[in-house]
């Protein structure tokens, strides 16, 4: 078949394939979020509402890409691990990228109204992303710590903050100048004063969530859709920094 004049122009894209053979780790995030969920009266510090449909949507975009083989959840982002050879969309970076941010998008927004029965969403949720690529299992185990601690982090804080607004009725700046030179023990601390003993609080909002396809026969909370006959979601609140999840189930960092 005879090319066009305007054929050329293909040159003009930039060649973004990964290099083979490495991890692809996608991390969405949510755009405004502080915004968001103020003007949709979130609950603080964590809204259970707004965690589930996130899990939802992380879900729906494990279902529809059969390559992403873990998700990491916790706030307004959720990373998404992809068999390390994996050959979807030739590994083409924006490809990839772009497929799982508008996965995301959309399923918050189709959603919505099965988390929050009776808000009207005000506005246009939206999930911006990157693409960051790990050589050794170490790096990708090293990078799900990461995110992991900064959820154990931002819990402590935020939790030791609006208890402290909300249960002692201090102010919001009296609040941040009560906490701001306290290391961990002293937000438990202020805490347990305040009658709330942080390692009762619920592992989904200490621990974020995790979602790992598995072969059938185990017992875990099931995401109610198989993927295939042979694989289906399994959504915990698991600790990953540690040896014992990943030792437990070794098959996710093997290549075959
Ligand atoms: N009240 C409430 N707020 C939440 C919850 N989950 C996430 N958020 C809000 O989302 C923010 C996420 O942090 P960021 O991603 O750094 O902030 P952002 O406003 O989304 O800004 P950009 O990501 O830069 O667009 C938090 O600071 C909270 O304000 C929740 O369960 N309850
Ligand atoms: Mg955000």
């Amino acid at each position: 078949m005879a090319k066009s004049a305007y054929e050329y122009v293909k040159e003009f894209e930039s060649s973004d394939v990964i290099t083979p053979n490495v991890w692809i780790v996608v991390r969405i995030d949510g755009k405004c979020f502080h915004k968001f969920a103020d003007t949709h009266h979130f609950k603080k510090p964590n809204d259970l509402c707004c965690l589930d449909l996130m899990n939802k949507c992380a879900s729906n975009v494990m279902q529809e890409i059969h390559d992403i083989i873990l998700a990491y959840g916790q706030s307004d982002e959720y990373s998404f691990v992809f068999e390390r050879n994996t050959r979807l969309y030739k590994r083409r970076l924006m490809k990839i990228l772009t497929h799982v941010c508008s996965l995301f998008s959309v399923s918050f927004a189709v959603h919505w109204n099965d988390f929050f029965p009776d808000v009207r969403m005000k506005g246009l949720p939206s999930f911006d992303g990157r693409i960051v690529t790990y050589p050794t299992n170490k790096n990708l185990r090293d990078y799900l710590s990461w995110r992991q601690t900064d959820c154990h982090i931002n819990n402590l804080y935020n939790t030791t903050f609006w208890n402290l607004v909300q249960l002692e009725g201090v102010s919001r700046k009296e609040a941040e100048e009560r906490i701001r030179h306290t290391i961990s023990s002293g937000k438990h601390e202020i805490l347990f004063q305040l009658g709330v003993n942080y390692n009762n609080e619920p592992e989904q909002f200490r621990k974020g969530t995790l979602i790992v396809k598995e072969k059938i026969n185990k017992k875990q909370v099931i995401v109610e859709n198989s993927v295939n006959i042979n694989t289906r979601l399994c959504l915990t609140f698991t600790d990953i920094i540690g040896d014992s999840f990943w030792e437990k189930n070794p098959y996710i960092l093997s290549t075959d």
